[in-house]
């Protein structure tokens, strides 16, 4: 596998994003070569030789606009080609939610830490068995979660390699993604948007535990207490 660089994937969609990673990957890199050898071979080919004056070329000629308009064209049509391709997938991942999720969790993200409501022992948000942590999320594995993500004071962005996941959290709105992981682990998230002076310590970890520990985990946690006052009205 080409990307063998990416961390471990461990979401049930993840091969399909790296699948339009190594595409975008593939055609940039192939254009890159391309180009730049191009480049090469005309500054080799043309360079400044004696007796030759330099000559300004207006490049108005369908023949000379043509090194513009054919590159352009290609350019395009790959864009289309990247566009049938990763479209099904954002349809699947992004536009849609799982029709019953097995978890619901909220994280919420403030200048500097991620705060993070699990649901409790009852399954649900917003009741008094609902569980706070900061920057520790918990969920069992093979399963499938959806989290509602918000921010308090400006942008910040979940992210979480090993799920392929990248999403912003913007204030004012709660933004609905889900995902379903293959194996357990602790993995790290981190904030992708720069968000002030404290953004590179918003640091936490997703621990992903067959369901037995999660039970376990469960049992040792306290309530927040904070119950129905607590969250989106
Ligand atoms: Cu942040």
């Amino acid at each position: 596998m080409m990307l063998h660089w990416l961390p471990i994937n461990i979401s049930t969609y993840g091969h399909k994003i790296d699948h339009v990673i190594l595409v975008i990957y593939l055609i940039v890199g192939i254009w890159f070569l391309l180009a730049e050898g191009i480049l090469g071979y005309f500054i080799i080919r043309y360079h400044r030789s004696k007796g030759q004056p330099a000559i300004f070329q207006p490049g108005t000629s369908l023949r000379s606009l043509m090194w513009v308009l054919i590159p352009a064209a290609l350019v395009l049509a790959f864009d289309i080609g990247i566009e049938v391709v990763q479209g099904p997938i954002w349809e699947e991942i992004k536009m849609n939610l799982p029709e019953k999720p097995d978890q619901t969790i909220r994280i919420r993200g403030r200048q500097f830490v991620w705060e993070i409501t699990h649901p409790g022992p009852d399954g649900r948000l917003d009741t008094a068995d609902d569980i706070k942590t900061f920057n520790q999320l918990t969920i069992p594995v093979h399963q499938k979660i959806v989290f509602e993500l918000q921010a308090e004071d400006v942008i910040h962005s979940l992210w979480i390699p090993n799920l392929r996941l990248k999403q912003d959290a913007v204030p004012g709105r709660t933004i609905r993604g889900w995902f379903e992981t293959m194996q357990t682990g602790t993995y790290p998230i981190a904030c992708a948007e720069l968000c002030g002076s404290g953004h590179g310590t918003m640091q936490g970890q997703l621990h992903v535990m067959d369901f037995a520990d999660y039970q376990k985990w469960l049992a040792e946690q306290t309530p927040s207490g904070e119950g129905a006052t607590s969250g989106t009205p």
